[in-house]
């Protein structure tokens, strides 16, 4: 069976002392996002992701919130990897590489995605004391890289993120999920020039 006419979708339940996740995604969607992980601010960023890697995307996620959002947060990250990885399949037919440069007001990030089935992730130029910042009172910026690390590690992703500018942490933090959206999409996108997978290993 070739790429093109394997359908492209997954669907991860995860259930564990610190959250419960049930995560549905097609790769060839049209961004279509419903999307409820009772962090609000990850809902956004989920949404923008969704929309710009032109990924349908359903998430319910329910965690111990009332510890930290940062179980539910991680957690989400790790079965949205688990899903990319179960829907890419084979590989066969993909473009493999993608990368974006995304603008949102003064913040900039770049992002470059290499389905490379090697987990990697390269993330830099946040501003200092980004990390420490609660975006909408509960979102700690810390936690986009520890969603970038989860992501890339359990869908085996080359990820390298750069922000290349910005002052305000929503902005900064919503520009690298675009660019990393806008990077993911040209990587998984189907490709009719590629015959078979895109590795002269002959396995991605
Ligand atoms: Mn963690």
């Amino acid at each position: 069976m070739t790429a093109s006419s394997a359908s492209r979708t997954a669907r991860v339940q995860r259930e564990t002392s610190e959250s419960s996740i049930d995560l549905s995604i097609d790769l060839d969607g049209t961004g279509v996002s419903d999307i409820e992980t009772s962090v609000p601010f990850y809902d956004h960023l989920l949404t923008a992701f969704a929309k710009h890697s032109l990924t349908d995307l359903t998430v319910r996620a329910r965690g111990d919130i009332e510890i930290d959002v940062h179980h539910t947060v991680e957690d989400v990250g790790i079965v949205l990897g688990q899903a990319i990885k179960q829907a890419l399949g084979d590989k066969r037919g993909i473009s493999r590489y993608g990368d974006a440069l995304v603008p949102l007001d003064e913040a900039l990030a770049q992002a470059v995605v290499d389905i490379s089935g090697r987990p990697f992730l390269v993330h830099t130029g946040e501003p200092a004391g980004f990390e420490f910042h609660l975006i909408g009172g509960h979102f700690t910026g810390s936690m986009v890289r520890h969603v970038f690390e989860a992501i890339a590690f359990n869908a085996g992703l080359t990820v390298h993120v750069t922000v290349l500018g910005g002052r305000d942490p929503h902005h900064i933090a919503e520009a690298e999920f675009k660019a990393f959206a806008r990077a993911f999409r040209l990587a998984k996108a189907l490709d009719p020039l590629v015959s078979g997978v895109p590795s002269t290993k002959g396995a991605l």
